[in-house]
């Protein structure tokens, strides 16, 4: 991409919980924008927004809608991925896609910033951003791997809502009061109630058993580390919390871990903020950590049996670091280099 003073941005779903927020890290973190161009569907065409003090109208999101724009933010979905991304690649932009469309492609970059920067080199018009319990999760596994070694993951996570979107907002919203006030609770977003409930069910079910929410987990993990000798079994739960997702993780690796080490390790890692002090009720919350950058760490302990495995608490917002921010991270490396 040609450097420049200021560059034209395209949010392609601008009116989205991704891209809602993508709108507002641009403006907080003041990305040289030019102009922006706010794009949804139809039904928000013509509808504004606020961005750097001015009000700009969101147009349909069309074929041609890509020129003159230098870098186009993806977070309308796998299918508008893939019929636009392509389209704005050829109109000569820089695309970060915030979908699992073009995640597994084996020319395509997926990159977390403070993991592996160096893959966007490849590019050649598409850069993937991963889903956003792996992207949370890596990060506090790259420095373990550096040290130790990674060999296998168990992960269980615990996703908000945010993460299926505004209408699961409203969903999870609407229920909670419902149940309160005893009432018939009604879904449209979740095939179950949401609200005090647990559902061990994120994206389809796959023969296996698997979801393939669990599955991005193992494949972007394996990718983004560069080894595909890693093993990850995963469960992925949504619960009725509104943003942050929170992961417990057990991490057996090759060469026998030193805790107080892995803390200092973890003290310093890029993203990372260790909140670890259980005696003082201090560990990572995801009522604390939605609305920050940081990936918080905690409840850092040796796994009972096993000298070369421990066990973590991963929390992070998953709709800054998770999507985001991490795509605006990436389109910060771009225009650095
Ligand atoms: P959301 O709140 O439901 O927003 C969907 C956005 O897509 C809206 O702006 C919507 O515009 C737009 N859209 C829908 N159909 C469209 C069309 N035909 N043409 C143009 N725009 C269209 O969902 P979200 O949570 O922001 O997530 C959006 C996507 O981002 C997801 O489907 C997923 O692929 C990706 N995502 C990735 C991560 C991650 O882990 N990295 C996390 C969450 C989401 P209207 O308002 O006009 O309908
Ligand atoms: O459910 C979550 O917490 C994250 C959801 C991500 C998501 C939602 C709809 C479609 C994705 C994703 O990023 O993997 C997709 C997708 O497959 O693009």
């Amino acid at each position: 991409m040609e450097k420049k003073e200021n560059y034209n941005v395209a949010v392609v779903g601008a009116t989205g919980a991704v891209g809602r927020t993508m709108l507002s890290i641009l403006e907080e973190r003041k990305f040289p924008v030019a102009k922006l161009l706010p794009l949804a569907s139809a039904r928000s065409a013509g509808k504004q927004v606020d961005f750097n003090g001015e009000t700009i109208t969101i147009q349909e999101l069309k074929a041609d809608s890509f020129e003159g724009v230098d870098i186009a933010l993806f977070s309308a979905g796998g299918s508008i991925s893939r019929e636009f991304c392509p389209i704005a690649a050829k109109a000569g932009c820089v695309v970060i896609d915030n979908s699992s469309a073009f995640r597994m492609d084996k020319d395509i970059p997926l990159v977390v910033p403070e993991v592996n920067p160096h893959a966007i080199g490849d590019h050649q018009g598409i850069i993937a951003n991963p889903n956003c319990s792996t992207i949370q999760m890596v990060v506090a596994l790259k420095p373990i791997h550096d040290r130790y070694k990674i060999k296998r993951v168990v992960v269980s996570t615990y996703q908000s809502v945010s993460g299926s979107g505004q209408s699961a907002i409203e969903e999870l919203k609407a229920q909670s009061s419902q149940a309160l006030n005893g009432q018939a609770v009604t879904h449209e977003v979740y095939p179950h109630q949401i609200a005090f409930n647990c559902l061990p069910h994120i994206d389809t079910f796959l023969d296996t058993g698997y979801t393939k929410e669990e599955m991005k987990m193992v494949n972007e993990t394996r990718k983004i580390l560069e080894d595909d000798a890693i093993q990850v079994s995963p469960t992925t739960v949504r619960v009725p919390v509104f943003y942050a997702h929170s992961e417990a993780v057990n991490v057996e690796t090759e060469q026998e871990i030193d805790v107080k080490e892995l803390r200092t390790i973890l003290g310093s890692a890029p993203g990372v903020r260790l909140v670890d002090a259980p005696g003082k009720g201090e560990y990572p919350l995801a009522t604390d950590a939605a609305g920050r950058d940081e990936v918080m760490v905690g409840r850092v302990r040796a796994d009972l049996d096993n000298p070369r495995a421990v066990n973590l608490w991963i929390v992070a917002d998953n709709l800054r670091k998770g999507a985001a921010l991490n795509a605006i991270q990436i389109a910060e490396v771009l225009i650095r280099r």
